[in-house]
């Protein structure tokens, strides 16, 4: 045999770089589920579930179309539990003469691929992951020199790449960015589409079987599971988003409503993120219904912001800062989680909300994320490390090269500013505007201080002035501790007197 070619979990795309270098006949495929991926980080059990039956679907759709393919199953006899393991055992198998890859997504796994060649005393040919439409290289291009490295910009560029809503050299309609137009509440009696659910096949059930007999003491229910496991099923829930709630998409992207988990959101970063679905030709297929006149420019630039935007912009900032970067902690917080991310069972309604969706799904929308659980634990001074932690462990879409840069910089503003400008700091008020989460909360959001104040008024002061030294300088809060010093004396006292109580009630 002359090449192996390892296929890992987040790798199921047929058009994969490794699949296009090798011989039907002569190479064989390696696939593993293995111990060490599925604990290095408790991750939900939905989350395993649909990476291996996603696997295991996409093996027998490679064995179907003629590749020889090892597939191991987790609890196979002499699963050795690693990538490095079954590398090793696949090479006394099968004698192959080089080791083939594509890049691995995140950090830890590059850099065990990268001792292979020692080890093994073979050749590992590491191949780029051309899914991202920004190599290594453009993305270290366009940083290079630069003070500031602002999305938008690099955005900008992605488009002129891509050609994705572009007039020319002119962006379709004359303007970058509709983001302005996106920021409608929702309300309850308006349509919302119900996500499209699959029934789990008979690889499924095994796959539910085995997770729950494994994993049952991770986070998270296992059931109902209804996610796609195939590229058709993943294609099914993309027309599906195209046709139901792309329309409204733009409009109400930063609105949250009770009992209503997936509003007009795509639900399709499981999907991409694992190779289900190709990002650029998601892009593509939402351009064509625009070009058709069947949806609004703003919701059709908003989405694909998201993706050659905002998707490609994290991957850059990870691979350029890491391995130093999952360290940062810019504000030096040192609070430990409350233990009510890991249960839902809090009085703080928004919280509850987003938690128990995300126990429930293994999802909840961006807003909820930044400016919910995310907001709350940097205000409250959670150690972002361990926030870094539970966001890798409880979402479906989590692979830390995505979610490292989202929590720890975006949410965090752990990296003090490398990827956003300023923090996300709010107080009740915004999740008042954006949602009617506090209509059914035991805290009032209009009251600022005392026990039935929303907590989320106090920690927004107590967080800027615990921070003032690391944050004053920032030219996008000078107002706010303009408006700070502003404050009568008493009421700046009350307002940390009341922080402080709530904080030390946090467990
Ligand atoms: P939609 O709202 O329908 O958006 C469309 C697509 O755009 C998504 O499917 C996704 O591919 C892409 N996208 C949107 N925003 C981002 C972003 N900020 N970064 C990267 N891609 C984006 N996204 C992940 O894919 N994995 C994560 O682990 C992850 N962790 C996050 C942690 C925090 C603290 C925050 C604030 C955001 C995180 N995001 C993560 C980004 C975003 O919240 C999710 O991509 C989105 O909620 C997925 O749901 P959707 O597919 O319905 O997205
Ligand atoms: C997330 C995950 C899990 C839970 N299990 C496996 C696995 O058993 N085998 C595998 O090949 N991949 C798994 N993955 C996805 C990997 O963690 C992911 O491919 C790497 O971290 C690179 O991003
Ligand atoms: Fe959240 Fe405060 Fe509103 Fe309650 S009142 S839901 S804690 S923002």
């Amino acid at each position: 045999m002359s090449n192996l070619i390892l296929i890992l979990g987040d790798q199921l795309s047929h058009g994969l770089s490794s699949l296009q270098t090798i011989d039907k006949s002569h190479d064989r495929i390696l696939m593993c589920e293995v111990w060490d991926e599925a604990t290095y980080i408790k991750h939900h059990q939905k989350k395993i579930a649909l990476i291996f039956s996603a696997m295991r679907h996409f093996a027998q759709e490679l064995k179907e179309a003629g590749w020889q393919v090892d597939y191991i199953k987790l609890d196979d006899d002499g699963n050795s539990g690693s990538f490095k393991g079954e590398v090793e055992r696949a090479i006394n198998r099968h004698k192959p003469k080089n080791i083939v890859i594509t890049e691995p997504a995140e950090w830890r796994v590059m850099e065990d691929v990268k001792s292979w060649p020692k080890d093994f005393n073979l050749t590992v040919e590491i191949l780029p992951d051309d899914r991202f439409i920004a190599t290594h290289h453009e993305f270290e291009a366009w940083a290079e020199g630069r003070k500031q490295l602002r999305m938008e910009y690099f955005y900008r560029d992605m488009r002129r790449k891509t050609n994705l809503l572009m007039n020319g050299d002119e962006p379709e309609g004359g303007k970058w960015n509709y983001d302005s137009e996106n920021r409608k509440p929702a309300k309850d009696d308006m349509f919302m589409p119900k996500p499209v659910q699959f029934e789990p096949d008979e690889i499924t059930q095994d796959v539910l079987k085995l997770v729950g007999e494994k994993f049952g003491n991770h986070f998270g229910d296992l059931e109902p599971f209804w996610f796609a496991v195939t590229h058709e099923q993943a294609k099914k829930v993309l027309d599906y988003f195209l046709e139901a709630a792309l329309p409204s998409f733009g409009d109400y992207q930063d609105a949250m409503l009770t009992g209503q988990k997936f509003l007009y959101h795509s639900l399709l970063s499981p999907y991409i993120n694992c190779g289900l679905l190709d990002p650029l030709e998601v892009c593509k297929r939402v351009e064509a219904e625009y070009k058709k006149g069947r949806i609004p420019l703003n919701a059709t630039e908003g989405f694909i912001r998201q993706i050659i935007g905002w998707r490609e912009y994290v991957r850059g900032i990870y691979w350029l800062k890491m391995p130093e970067y999952v360290k940062r902690n810019f504000l030096e917080a040192k609070r430990s989680l409350p233990d009510f991310y890991w249960t839902g069972k809090t009085d703080m309604q928004c919280l509850s909300e987003a938690i128990t969706q995300t126990k429930e799904e293994a999802y909840a929308h961006h807003i909820q994320r930044l400016m919910v659980t995310g907001n709350f634990a940097m205000l409250a001074g959670v150690d972002p490390h361990e926030v870094h932690e539970w966001y890798l462990a409880v979402y479906a879409d989590a692979y830390e090269w995505v979610e490292l840069p989202n929590t720890l910089g975006m949410s965090q503003f752990g990296d003090g500013g490398i990827l956003g400008s300023k923090p996300y700091a709010a107080s009740g008020n915004y999740i008042n505007k954006m949602s009617d989460y506090c209509k059914n909360c035991r805290f009032d959001v209009k009251q600022k201080i005392g026990d039935e104040a929303c907590p989320f008024n106090a920690l927004y002061w107590d967080f800027l002035i615990r921070n003032e030294d690391k944050l004053k300088g920032n030219p996008r809060l000078g107002q706010v501790y303009v408006t700070w010093n502003k404050m009568a004396e008493e009421k700046r006292v009350e307002y940390l007197a009341s922080a402080a109580k709530f904080l030390e009630t946090l467990k």
